[in-house]
């Protein structure tokens, strides 16, 4: 699993690349979703993140380009399939696939969050949960099952319409099952290359084994059908191959060469690490936009030090016991009383699950005892703002002194890469070690044990502590480490796997 050599010219790899293959991407979400203004006019919303700037980035290599996603609105259903012109100029082919609501449900909201992604966040309060019971097979059947098989078909219905090689690219956990299903349905009759990303963490065998056999099963048998595997780190790719060792009967896993052997097959496992595009952050940055927001982040803050933390409201991003350090750090160095405030940028997410809504009650409450206990009419130690925005997102990263990124687990942490990008007072970045960035950015982050609250109010200690000239050498490090290996190298390294491996 080597990550460490950068690709040499990552646009000329990949324009040599796409020169002969079309190119299919699926995932769960598409590169644009439609809706209609009052008039009835069609609008169209870019999907947000790197993930998408990234592969939309192929357009520019090739013309030959569909991507398969979930209709999230009305109008994608409506609007089905047909090109798509993106803003620098290319187009893409996108194809909405419409599942009914049960089945999407069932897949989305029963299955992909709560049960995967739980399990591979180490979510689990195990004498209780997960409970899965005939409702739960019932939505792994009618959901899960049914929509990765709708999306098998409609790449096996793209792969059959090319007459080129084509490349199939499938995105994370809500698509596990597509690769066997497209194997089945194509039977070698097509030449397809099946590369699969999985952007959230892979945990060792025994915690799989909490989910049925007829599941884990399924999921690691289909993942061995895929050509290229790919996990954010190497510890992912290694937990991978162990479980496949343990859980799937009949398979050769061969350590040395990142190699599974099942059913006749080769399934090569490696880590790319995602990154971001740090051209559009940059540009973003310098925006007038973020400069606006800038000043309302300095409106809160005043002339006091900033922690910052930015996240969707998710219990992996480990949010209460952030704020708990915090009190920690109040009680035990009064000397910061008055003279730091903790800004938290938290954005909704999955609000239809009860979880989810209990762990935002959790931390609004946990913010409240802080700042009961240690504020005053002149100070809020604890400032949450709940909301949407993305430009004010990265003012806020312009301007912390401390970043604070302590998830439980986390497949990669794309804040981690972005602060330090874009801070302009040499901000200190405190790094959970079980987040997937640790493994690039240990050497410039003061790194802690998630749940250790008392090492994480230390570490917050230090961090407001540390002298001028090591709080620039780490930022400075940090930038360097972050700018070797962009979005473009995630992608280029995908691809120079495929040509290695003449796949
Ligand atoms: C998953 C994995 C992996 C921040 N505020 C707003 C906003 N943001 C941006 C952040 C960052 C992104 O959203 C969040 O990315 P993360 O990587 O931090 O976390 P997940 O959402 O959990 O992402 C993760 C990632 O996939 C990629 O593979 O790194 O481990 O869990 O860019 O700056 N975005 C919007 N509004 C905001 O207010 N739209």
């Amino acid at each position: 699993m080597d990550s460490d050599a950068r690709p040499k010219d990552c646009e000329l790899l990949q324009s040599e690349f796409f020169a002969n293959r079309a190119v299919i991407i699926a995932a769960n979400r598409g590169p644009v979703t439609f809706t209609r203004d009052e008039d009835g006019n069609l609008e169209t919303q870019r999907g947000g993140g790197g993930l998408v700037t990234a592969l939309t980035g192929l357009c520019r290599h090739t013309t030959d380009m569909t991507w398969i996603a979930c209709a999230r609105t009305d109008t994608d259903v409506e609007w089905g399939q047909g090109p798509v012109d993106l803003e620098d100029g290319s187009h893409i082919q996108a194809r909405f696939l419409s599942p009914s609501e049960e089945a999407y449900e069932a897949y989305y909201n029963i299955i992909s969050n709560p049960l995967l992604w739980f399990l591979q966040h180490s979510m689990w309060d195990v004498p209780r949960a997960p409970l899965i019971d005939q409702d739960t097979w019932q939505a792994w059947e009618e959901g899960y099952v049914a929509v990765n098989k709708l999306f098998a078909e409609a790449i096996a219905q793209q792969v059959r319409a090319v007459s080129r090689p084509t490349l199939v690219m499938l995105q994370d956990y809500h698509l596990y099952l597509v690769a066997r299903e497209l194997r089945t349905l194509l039977r070698r009759k097509h030449r397809a290359t099946v590369l699969h990303f999985v952007h959230i963490p892979w945990p060792g065998a025994e915690y799989w084994r909490i989910l049925p056999p007829g599941m884990r099963q399924a999921i690691l048998d289909s993942l061995c059908a895929v050509d290229v595997l790919g996990f954010q780190t190497k510890e992912d790719g290694l937990n991978f191959l162990r479980t496949c060792e343990s859980l799937l009967p009949e398979t050769a896993v061969n350590y040395g060469r990142s190699r599974v052997w099942y059913r006749n097959h080769a399934t090569h496992v490696r880590d790319f690490p995602i990154s971001i595009d740090i051209d559009a952050l940059n540009h973003l940055a310098a925006s007038p936009e973020v400069s606006e927001h800038r000043a309302e982040v300095r409106d809160i803050v005043g002339d006091r030090r900033l922690i910052l933390r930015i996240d969707r409201i998710e219990p992996s991003k480990n949010i209460v016991r952030g704020f708990l350090a915090f009190d920690e750090v109040l009680e035990r160095y009064p000397e910061h009383c008055g003279n730091v405030t903790f800004l938290a940028l938290l954005v909704p997410s999955r609000m239809d699950l009860k979880e989810y809504r209990d762990y935002l009650d959790a931390l609004m409450a946990t913010a409240g005892r802080v700042n009961a206990r240690h504020g005053s009419s002149e100070w809020e130690p604890v400032r949450v703002l709940v909301g949407d925005s993305y430009p004010r997102a990265v003012a806020a990263m312009q301007l912390y002194d401390v970043l604070l990124v302590n998830a439980i687990v986390d497949g990669m942490n794309l804040v981690a890469k972005e602060g330090p990008t874009v801070n302009q007072r040499h901000g200190v970045l405190i790094l959970s070690e079980r987040a997937g960035a640790r493994q690039q950015l240990e050497p410039g982050a003061l790194v802690v044990s998630p749940c250790d609250v008392y090492a994480t109010a230390e570490a917050l200690h230090q961090a407001l502590e540390m002298p001028a000239e090591e709080r620039e050498e780490s930022a400075t490090r940090l930038q360097w480490l972050i700018e070797r290996e962009d979005i473009s190298d995630w992608l280029s390294r995908q691809l120079e796997t495929i040509s290695e491996l003449n796949l």
